[in-house]
C-alpha cells in the first residue's frame, strides 16, 4: 500500500502565490518572475511530500486562479468575447477570463460543490469546437518526473467538467453542455497521450460531480465517456476519482468501467462507500485508492478505525491505496504555523502536511501492520482521547441549556401580523422604507487602525476612539441622506464570521489558516472546536453608541448560526446541528441584550442559507430543518415590538422559498439588482407574507445607479411585492465599496424611494 493526495494548496507558507499574481496584475512583477514564483512552489509542495514519504504525487493541480478555468484553457473552450485576448497573450487572456477587462465581461464563478472554493464556469453552446492544449498538464508533470518523483496528472474529468458547464451567453437556457461529450472526448484522449508520451504512468479523473443525484443519461454519459477512454490503446492507467459524498447510483457504473483504479471518499457520512462496494463485488483486478483521511475537516484521523476500514477494503480490490479523502486544497498548509493556538488544541489539529503525514502512516500500517505505526496510534489514540474527555469540548452548562430548548422557544411570542402592527406603531416608518444591509466601506484608515493596535501602536482605548469617530461619520451621512433604518457600519468588524468567533468560548481563530476562496482571494475560517457559550455581549457596545447618536432607528448587526457554521470548519465529533444549537443560543442571548439595550430593529444574516445545501436532494430536509430552527431559536426571544431583519445573497433562491418562510423573519432583504427583481417574483410566486427589501443597487460594481434606474427596479418589485411590503436597500453590504460611489448611490437610492412613494400616494 502506498499513500498519496489529490491535490495540495497552491498559495505557499505566506501566500507568495497571491502576491505574485496581484503583482502581476499591477504590473510590478513580470510573467517570468510569476512563473518563476509558481515552480518554486510547486517545488516546495512536492517536496513536503516525498519528505513525508509521499512517492506518487499530483501534478497539474496547481493554478494560478482556477483549475476548472485551467480545465476551460486545456480543451480550449474559450468565450467568444475572450479569444482574441487569449491568442494575443494567454497569460492576459487567462486573467480576463477570470476577472473579465474595462470592456469584456468574466466568466461566472460559482460554489465548487459544497466547499468554500469558488471556480470559474465554463460557457459552452452547440458551435463550441473543443482543441487540445496539454502544454500545461505536460510541462508540469515533467517538473515532477525531474525530482525523481512519480508525477500523477490529475485532470478535471469530462463528465464533470460538462455537468459543471452552463449555456454560453446566447445560447437557448436548456442547451445542455452534456451532449457535447463526444466531442469533447478526442480531445481528452489526446492530453491523456500527451501525458503518457511525457512519461505519466497513471492520470487521475476527477468526476465529484458522480457523486450527485445524476439521471440515468448522465450516468450513461459517464459510463460512455470512461468505456471510450479506457478503450485508447498505448495509454497511461486511468484512475477515476470521486469525493465528497457517496457514488451511490455512480458506483456499479464506474465498478464496471475498464480503467485501473477507482479512488472513493470513505469518510463520516459517505462510509456508505464500504457497503456499496462491497455490494458490486468490489473491484477485482484493480487499484482502489482509499480516502481515509478528511481532507474538508481540519481533525486528526482516528488511526485505529481508517486501518479497520482499510482492512476491510483489503478484500475487495487487488490493491489499496490510501489518501486523502479530497484535494487538501481545501484545508490550511501547516498546523504547526500557528503559534497562539493553546497546545492542548493544536494536538487535535491536522492541516495538509499533517494530514500528508497521516495518510503515510496509515498506508505504512496497512502494508506492514500496526506493529510499524505503534507509536504513531499511541499518540493519536492519546490526542484523540484528550478531545473526547477535554472541559473544551464539554461544556455541561453549554449542553444542558441545549438540552432543554423546546419548540417554543423557537417561536416568536406573537403572530405576524400582531407583530407587524406592533412595529409600525413602534418605528413610525414611511412607506417603501429605506435602509442598507449593515457595512460601510472599510477604508485603509480602519485597517491601518487594526494594525496600529495589533502592533502596539495604539492602545485599546485609542483603537476605540477611532472606531467611534468612524460611527459617527457613517451616522452623520446617513440621516443627511435621508435614510430611515440606520447602521452603525461595522467599522470594528474584521470578517462578519471572524469578528464573532474571536468572541466566543469555544471558537478558534488561526493565525495563518489561509484557505483559497477565489482566484487570488483567501480566507482564514475560525474552528468550531468546543462547546460555544458567550462571555459577554459582542456588539451591543457599538451598537448602542450609535443608537445613543441618532433619534432614528440604528438596526443590530449580527452573522446567523448557519453561515458561522458554513464559513467555519465545524466539529466532527457532533451532529452538525448540534453545533449550530450551541452558536444560536450564543446569538439568542446578543439578539436579547441588544433589545435590552434598547434596538428596536436587529438583522441577523444568513448570506450562506442556501449555499450550505447538501449534496444529495434526500439530505436536505434534515439540513433545512437545523438551518432553520438555529435561526429561529437566535431570533426567537425577543418582543413582538422588536423587528427581525435577516439577509441572503450570493445565490439563486428559488428552492428554498419555502425554508426562507420558514424563518419567520419581519423582514428579508436579499440580493436581486442584477436579476432585475427575479428574487421578489419568486417570493411573490410562493406567496410570501412578510416584508422584503430586493436589492435595487448592484453593490459588487463601483457604478453609481442614476435614480431613475432605482425607481424603475423600484416599479418592478411592486409588481410582486404590496406597497406596505417592500422595503429599499442595496444588494449586499457596502465594506468593498469605496465612499465615493457610496454616497452618491445611496442618495440616488434615497431619491428614488421619496420619487416611488410621490407615485402611490398620487396614484
Ligand atoms: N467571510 C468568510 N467567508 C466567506 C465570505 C466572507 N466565504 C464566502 C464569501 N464571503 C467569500 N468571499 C470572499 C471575498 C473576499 C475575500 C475572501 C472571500 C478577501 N480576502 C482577503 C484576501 O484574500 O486578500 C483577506 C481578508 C482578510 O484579511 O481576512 O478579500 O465574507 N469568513
Ligand atoms: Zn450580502
Amino acid at each position: 500500500a502506498e499513500a498519496t493526495v489529490y491535490g495540495y494548496p497552491r498559495q505557499g507558507r505566506h501566500r507568495e502565490l497571491k502576491k505574485a499574481v496581484e503583482g502581476y496584475w499591477k504590473g510590478r512583477v513580470t510573467a517570468e518572475s510569476l512563473a518563476a514564483t509558481a515552480a518554486d512552489l510547486r517545488r516546495a509542495n512536492w517536496r513536503q511530500l516525498a519528505d513525508a514519504g509521499v512517492h506518487e504525487v499530483p501534478t497539474g493541480d496547481f493554478s494560478y486562479y482556477d483549475h476548472v478555468l485551467d480545465t476551460s484553457l486545456m480543451v480550449g473552450a474559450v468565450p467568444h468575447r475572450h479569444r482574441a485576448a487569449v491568442d494575443a497573450d494567454r497569460l492576459d487572456g487567462y486573467f480576463a477570463m477570470a476577472r473579465g477587462t474595462q470592456d469584456v465581461a468574466p466568466q461566472e464563478m460559482t460554489k465548487w460543490f459544497d466547499t468554500n472554493y469558488h471556480y470559474l464556469v465554463p460557457e459552452l453552446g452547440p458551435d463550441t469546437v473543443f482543441t487540445a492544449d496539454s502544454g500545461k498538464q505536460v510541462a508540469e508533470l515533467r517538473e515532477a518526473l525531474a525530482l525523481g518523483l512519480a508525477g500523477r496528472p490529475v485532470l478535471v474529468g469530462p463528465v464533470t467538467y460538462l455537468l459543471l458547464a452552463k449555456p454560453a451567453p446566447g445560447v437557448a437556457a436548456d442547451f445542455e453542455p452534456l451532449t457535447l461529450l463526444d466531442r469533447l472526448l478526442p480531445v481528452y484522449a489526446e492530453v491523456i497521450a500527451d501525458l503518457r508520451a511525457a512519461g505519466a504512468e497513471w492520470v487521475q479523473l476527477d468526476e465529484p460531480a458522480l457523486v450527485q443525484d445524476r439521471t440515468p443519461a448522465e450516468l450513461n454519459a459517464a459510463a460512455r465517456a470512461y468505456r471510450d477512454l479506457g478503450a485508447l490503446t498505448d495509454r497511461p492507467k486511468l484512475l477515476l476519482a470521486s469525493y465528497f459524498d457517496r457514488l451511490g447510483e455512480a458506483l456499479p457504473v464506474l465498478a464496471k468501467a475498464p480503467v485501473e483504479g477507482l479512488a472513493l471518499d470513505f469518510t463520516g457520512a459517505t462510509a456508505g462507500n464500504l457497503d456499496d462496494l462491497a455490494a458490486v463485488g468490489g473491484l477485482p483486478g484493480k487499484r482502489l485508492v482509499a480516502g481515509v483521511v478528511n481532507g474538508r475537516n481540519i481533525w486528526i484521523n482516528d488511526l485505529e478505525k481508517s486501518l479497520s476500514t482499510l482492512g476491510t477494503l483489503l478484500g475487495l480490490a487487488d490493491r489499496v491505496d490510501v489518501a486523502a479523502s479530497c484535494s487538501l486544497l481545501h484545508v490550511p498548509l501547516d498546523a504547526t504555523a500557528e503559534r497562539d493556538v493553546d497546545p492542548q488544541i493544536l494536538r487535535w489539529l491536522a492541516f495538509a502536511r499533517q494530514k500528508t503525514a497521516e495518510t503515510v502512516t496509515l498506508a505504512r500500517g496497512l502494508a506492514r501492520g500496526t506493529g510499524a505505526i505503534t507509536a504513531e496510534l499511541a499518540a493519536n489514540r492519546a490526542d484523540l482521547a484528550s478531545r473526547a474527555h477535554s472541559p473544551i469540548t464539554h461544556d455541561p452548562a453549554v449542553r444542558a441549556r441545549a438540552a432543554a430548548v423546546t419548540d417554543a422557544d423557537g417561536r416568536r411570542s406573537a403572530p405576524y401580523e400582531e407583530r407587524t402592527a406592533a412595529q409600525r406603531a413602534r418605528l413610525g416608518l414611511p412607506l417603501l422604507p429605506t435602509t442598507t444591509i449593515g457595512s460601510f466601506p472599510q477604508t485603509a484608515e480602519l485597517r491601518a487602525a487594526r494594525a496600529d493596535l495589533r502592533a502596539g501602536r495604539i492602545d485599546a482605548a485609542g483603537y476605540d476612539e477611532r472606531i467611534r469617530t468612524e460611527i459617527r461619520e457613517v451616522l452623520a451621512f446617513q440621516e443627511k441622506a435621508g435614510i430611515d433604518v440606520l447602521v452603525h457600519g461595522e467599522p470594528e468588524r474584521n470578517d462578519m464570521v471572524q469578528y464573532f468567533a474571536e468572541r466566543l468560548t469555544g471558537y478558534l481563530a488561526t493565525q495563518h489558516g489561509w484557505v483559497q476562496s477565489y482566484g487570488t482571494r483567501y480566507v482564514r475560517p475560525p474552528v468550531l472546536a468546543g462547546d460555544i457559550s458567550r462571555p459577554q455581549p459582542m456588539t451591543v457596545r457599538w451598537t448602542s453608541y450609535a443608537q445613543s447618536l441618532t433619534r432614528q432607528p440604528v438596526k443590530g448587526m449580527l452573522t446567523g448560526p448557519v453561515t458561522m457554521l458554513a464559513w467555519s470548519f465545524v466539529r466532527d465529533d457532533q451532529p452538525l446541528g448540534d453545533t449550530a444549537r450551541q452558536v444560536a443560543l450564543a446569538l439568542r442571548d446578543e439578539v436579547n441584550d441588544l433589545e435590552a439595550s434598547g434596538s428596536s430593529v436587529i438583522q441577523v444574516d444568513e448570506p450562506a442559507l442556501r449555499e450550505t445545501l447538501p449534496l444529495r436532494a434526500a439530505d436536505r430536509a434534515e439540513y433545512l430543518a437545523w438551518a432553520t430552527e438555529s435561526f429561529r431559536l437566535s431570533t426567537g426571544g425577543v418582543r413582538p415590538d422588536t423587528q427581525i431583519h435577516t439577509h441572503m445573497c450570493y445565490a439563486e433562491f428559488g428552492d428554498i422559498v419555502r425554508a426562507i418562510d420558514d424563518l419567520d423573519a419581519d423582514v428579508i432583504s436579499l440580493e436581486a439588482a442584477r436579476s432585475h427583481m427575479q428574487v421578489a417574483r419568486e417570493l411573490a410566486a410562493h406567496g410570501y407574507p412578510r416584508e422584503a427589501g430586493p436589492g435595487v443597487y448592484d453593490i459588487h460594481s463601483p457604478r453609481v445607479p442614476s435614480t431613475e434606474e432605482v425607481a424603475a427596479l423600484l416599479r418592478e418589485g411592486l409588481k410582486a411585492i404590496p406597497a406596505d411590503r417592500l422595503w429599499v436597500n442595496p444588494d449586499c453590504g457596502l465594506k468593498t465599496r469605496a465612499w465615493p460611489e457610496t454616497r452618491a448611490s445611496l442618495e440616488n437610492l434615497v431619491a428614488a424611494a421619496r420619487v416611488v412613494r410621490g407615485e402611490l400616494s398620487g396614484a
